[in-house]
């Protein structure tokens, strides 16, 4: 059906959109039209050779009929073509927007193709970003010239009792998580991996460029300051409040800087941040105790926020070294054996997550979990954690906080489900 229409035989200057800025491999062009017109995608396919010759409105038209196609029932169920094709759309929008001077709307739109495209022309996306931010890099270095030096370092003074009145009931009144500082990795693997049980490490990750360069706002705005993330906002994502948003990082760092209700909290959670901005992957070095059993690491994210994000009680599938970088945290773990007293939602999409609100906690609905034995710590900047996996966790800032969590699974046949 692709070769009905002939998309080889097309022309299709791509780089006319960005003159050296927005380059699409043709292989990968020729492809993704092919499918694009196997999945019906006509209309696609013309608005894209019109946007490649360096037409705007063809460009946009492209972007809105792949949104469309991305935002037509649940994710899961999307095309994978269409992700690409929203991606190839992004490229295409942005080389025209960068040709005409308007880097940050190009930057924009690269990191929308980023976040919701698929993965065929990422490197794409990655090179144009590149090439953009160096473009703008002279504006921002300007910018935080002007700008007064700005950390993030937390200038409340630490007080415990006040923190014991925003933690849920009970909170270090059970077993602490133990620490180690810096175990061998022999040592971590004989004691907590194969054992399945928690452990602060200490003192491993003292020389990360991130503990320092991470607090410095002026740095990271420097960095990617006008790239797009997705940020939640509201209480939790189990609130009926709670949504989702695309912004800057500029706009992201300036509301957890300014003081706002807990309904507006805005969270950076749960982002493979570091596939999208590599000068933040280069301040961080992946633990040698994600290589415990054998596995692959499966994904980093970040968790950045002001004071009082929640993550509420669960668990998830893979081995977690969750390293604080900036500020601290209350983590709370149960271990799988309380699943039943912790009462994991029904819903598949949620039963991973326990219906139990520990910050309102209703010993009426849930009795079996008052008495429930756990473990639990302030998890200090500079410290890492290991979560074994589906050990219950529940997760609460005590100040700005920024965290990484490198996520792997163990390969080796003795270690799996460990
Ligand atoms: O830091 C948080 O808010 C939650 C972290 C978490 O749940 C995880 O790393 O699995």
């Amino acid at each position: 059906m692709g070769d009905e229409l002939g998309t080889d035989d097309v022309p299709f200057p791509a780089q006319a959109a960005g003159p050296l800025l927005v380059i699409i491999d043709e292989n990968h062009r020729g492809l993704l039209l092919r499918r694009i017109t196997e999945e019906g995608g006509f209309a696609f396919v013309s608005s894209a050779e019109l946007a490649a010759a360096g037409d705007l409105r063809s460009a946009e038209a492209a972007r809105e009929m792949a949104w469309e196609q991305l935002h037509s029932g649940p994710w899961d169920e999307v095309v994978p073509t269409w992700r690409d094709a929203y991606a190839m759309a992004c490229l295409l929008v942005a080389g025209i927007r960068a040709s005409a001077g308007d880097l940050k709307e190009a930057l924009r739109v690269l990191d929308m193709g980023l976040i919701m495209g698929g993965p065929l022309l990422r490197r794409e996306l990655e090179v144009a970003v590149g090439k953009i931010s160096v473009m703008s890099a002279s504006n921002q270095v300007e910018c935080s010239r002007r700008s007064s030096r700005c950390g993030l370092e937390n200038c409340r003074s630490w007080n415990i009792d006040e923190v014991l009145q925003i933690l849920p009931s009970r909170s270090l009144a059970c077993k602490a998580v133990e620490k180690q500082p810096s175990p061998s990795l022999e040592a971590f693997i004989r004691d907590y991996f194969l054992r399945s049980y928690p452990v602060i490490i200490s003192n491993y990750i003292d020389h990360w460029p991130a503990l320092t360069k991470w607090k410095d706002v002026d740095y990271l705005k420097s960095i990617a300051g006008d790239r797009t993330v997705p940020v939640e906002v509201g209480k939790n994502y189990l609130s009926s409040d709670w949504k989702q948003e695309l912004i800057t990082f500029s706009q992201f760092l300036d509301r957890i800087q300014t003081n706002i209700s807990s309904a507006d909290l805005t969270y950076l959670a749960q982002h493979p941040l570091f596939d999208q901005i590599k000068e933040l992957r280069n301040d961080i070095m992946i633990p040698d105790y994600c290589y415990a059993g054998g596995g692959e690491i499966q994904s980093l994210n970040a968790w950045f926020g002001p004071p009082g994000t929640v993550t509420p009680l669960h668990h998830d599938p893979h081995h977690n070294i969750f390293a604080q970088v900036v500020g601290r945290k209350y983590v709370r773990l149960y271990p799988e054996s309380a699943s039943q007293d912790l009462y994991p939602h029904t819903d598949s999409m949620l039963k991973n997550s326990s219906q139990v609100d520990l910050d309102n906690f209703d010993a009426k609905d849930f009795p079996r979990t008052a008495d429930l034995d756990f473990i639990d710590c302030i998890l200090e900047e500079g410290e890492l954690l290991y979560i074994p996996p589906k050990w219950w966790h529940y997760v609460r800032s005590l100040s700005t906080s920024f965290s990484v969590s490198f996520w792997w699974r163990a390969s080796d046949l003795p270690f799996e489900n460990v």
